[in-house]
Parts: C-alpha cells; sequence; structure tokens
C-alpha cells in the first residue's frame, strides 16, 4: 500500500505511474486543495480534476488539465454576453464544476470524488488531503492575489513574496487519507514532482497532515520537479527563485530535508546527487509517455523498498 501525494500536471503523471504498476487497493493518491477556488457560481478542484482526468486517461494531452477533445462554446457564448473568461471551463468539463457544485450541498469533497471516480472508472483511490476549505494566497509585488488570480489570470507574472495558506491551520485531514496513513499494509509515501511551495506545502501547513507524516514508519521519498534548474512545467522555478531558494533539485531536496528519507533527483542532475543531505535516487524523472510514468514509478518504488528499516 502506498500513498502518493499530489497537485495538478506533472504530480498526477507520476500518480498515473503508480496506478499502472499498483492494484487499485493498493495506491491512495492525496490531492492538494489549495488550488480550489469559486467562479461563475461553481466549486471548481484543477488538482483533484486533473488527478481524476488523468487516472481516467481523459485528460487533454496538451494542456495536463482538461478533458481531451473539449470544446469551447459556452466560453464562446460567456465572451459573447461579457462574462469572466480569463479561466477557460470546456464544455464537458462544465459538467464536472456543476455536479459537484450540486453535490457538495449534501456531500463532503471526499465523497463526491469517489462517486466521480467510480464514475469514470477510475478504481485506485483519489481523496482530497481535506474536506475543509484550504485556500493559497500569494502575496505578490502587486498585492494579496487569490491563487488562480495569481496562477491564471496574471500568468505568474507578479514577483512573489510569499504564501498563506487560509484555513490551513484549522483544516482537519480527510478521513481517507488517515484511514491510508493507518493502514497496516502501507509501504511508503511519495511526494510526485508537484511544485513544492503551491503543491505540497499547502498540504503540510495542515497542522494533522504534518504531524501524521513526522510519526510515520515507512520511508517517505519525493521526486524533484525542478530538472538542470528548470520546471519541466509550470512557474516552480520562479517562484523558487523569487523566494530565495536555489533553483535546482538540490533547492528542492533542501526544502523537504527535515520530512524525507529520500530523494529522486533526474540524470542530468546527477552531479548533485553525492552532495544532496539525504539518500537519493537518479532516475529519468522527465515523463513524456505511458511507458516513462510506469518506469519512473517503478524505480521510485524500488528505492523507498531499499529505505526501509527491516
Ligand atoms: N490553467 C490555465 O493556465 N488556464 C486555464 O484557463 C485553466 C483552466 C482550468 C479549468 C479546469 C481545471 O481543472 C484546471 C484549469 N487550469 C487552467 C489548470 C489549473 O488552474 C492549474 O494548473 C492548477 O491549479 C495548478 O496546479
Amino acid at each position: 500500500m502506498i500513498i502518493a501525494f499530489s497537485g495538478g500536471v506533472g504530480g498526477a503523471k507520476l500518480a498515473d505511474g503508480l496506478a499502472a504498476v499498483l492494484a487499485p487497493e493498493l495506491l491512495t493518491v492525496v490531492v492538494n486543495v489549495g488550488d480550489d477556488f469559486e467562479h461563475l457560481g461553481l466549486r471548481i478542484c484543477p488538482d483533484l480534476d486533473t488527478v481524476m482526468y488523468t487516472l481516467a486517461g481523459l485528460a487533454n494531452p496538451s494542456t495536463g488539465w482538461g478533458l481531451a477533445g473539449d470544446t469551447a462554446s459556452f466560453m464562446a457564448a460567456l465572451e459573447r454576453i461579457g462574462g469572466e473568461t480569463w479561466f477557460h471551463l470546456g464544455d464537458r468539463d462544465m459538467a464536472t464544476h456543476v455536479e459537484r457544485t450540486r453535490l457538495l450541498a449534501g456531500m463532503s469533497l471526499s465523497e463526491v470524488t469517489e462517486t466521480f471516480c467510480r464514475r469514470l472508472g477510475v478504481r485506485h483511490a483519489v481523496v482530497p488531503v481535506s474536506d475543509d476549505r484550504v485556500r493559497t494566497t500569494v502575496r505578490t509585488d502587486e498585492g494579496l492575489l487569490s491563487f488562480q488570480d495569481y496562477f491564471v489570470r496574471r500568468r505568474c507574472a507578479p514577483r512573489v513574496l510569499g504564501l498563506t495558506l487560509e484555513g490551513a491551520d484549522s483544516a482537519r485531514a480527510s478521513e481517507r487519507f488517515l484511514h491510508a496513513m493507518n493502514h497496516p499494509q502501507l509501504k511508503a509515501i511519495v511526494f510526485c514532482p508537484s511544485n513544492p511551495h503551491l503543491s505540497i506545502a499547502p498540504m503540510l501547513a495542515i497542522p494533522q497532515v504534518r504531524a501524521c507524516l513526522q510519526a510515520r514508519r515507512v520511508p517517505l521519498v519525493a521526486v524533484s520537479p525542478i530538472i538542470d534548474g528548470n520546471a519541466v512545467k509550470g512557474p516552480a522555478a520562479k517562484i523558487q527563485k523569487e523566494l530565495g531558494f536555489p533553483v535546482s533539485a538540490l533547492g528542492v531536496a533542501d526544502l523537504y530535508k527535515d520530512l524525507i528519507d529520500g530523494f529522486v533527483l533526474d540524470v542530468c542532475d546527477a552531479e548533485l546527487a553525492p552532495i544532496a543531505p539525504m539518500p537519493t535516487l537518479v532516475a529519468q524523472t522527465l515523463m513524456r509517455n505511458p511507458s516513462d510514468r510506469r518506469n519512473l514509478a517503478e524505480a521510485v518504488l524500488e528505492f523507498a523498498s531499499r529505505l526501509r528499516k527491516p
């Protein structure tokens, strides 16, 4: 039994590789909710949807988020009547947001996610890290911005001065996460190659989540989202620099050093492995296709099993 922590696109790829090599009952993907927001009267959960669509084989291959082959009639009609169009919602994707918003009147986010996953044929568990409201807010040189305002509307252009995880202090970990953490067959925990500041930190900011991880009896392994000084996708490198951390896989290892037992870095960064402050695995972490995802998943699991105490 393995727990994988994931944000959106990059994390979802490794989660997909893990799902390809582990039976459904042996994987729980725990997903960031700090990016969630209310938009056009709907509850949008980008990271949960990205993981769910990726595991269902439905994700848009060019963006990594949204649905493959989706159309944009709703957005075109919205634009015509002067609505807000900075956040793109595909026609089919809209069904997820509308139905989620309706179901949340009587169900938890965990229950809604489980229902959608079942309907979409996702057999591995995909769980929000919390059912409570946690919202990432970005302190920038242009003032305080909500996460999607910063990320999508402003295309990560403002300079980041810091991040605030609203609601994290009082949020509880989801029951499904706690259940997975207490599973007698739990063998390892993996931080997928997600943005450490935007995707992993909001989950670790929930005191119960951090406490569970600190009390774990199994190895915790993180995979670097930075390869050769650059983020594979998204603003990880820019944010790492603006927050004053070295823009390298080692900079990421440093952020995690008090929590993790092992670190996976890319073959391009092999020379950094001997100076990392924890055991390392050098692997091909760039996932261009399903077999890259599977190979990385297998390598990470094998590495974690070597770190396990007898
Ligand atoms: N990302 C964008 O860059 N532009 C968008 O218009 C956009 C729309 C969108 C709709 C649904 C969804 O589930 C995700 C969407 N994303 C979009 C991705 C998302 O906002 C970010 O990638 C994540 O929050 C960061 O992990």
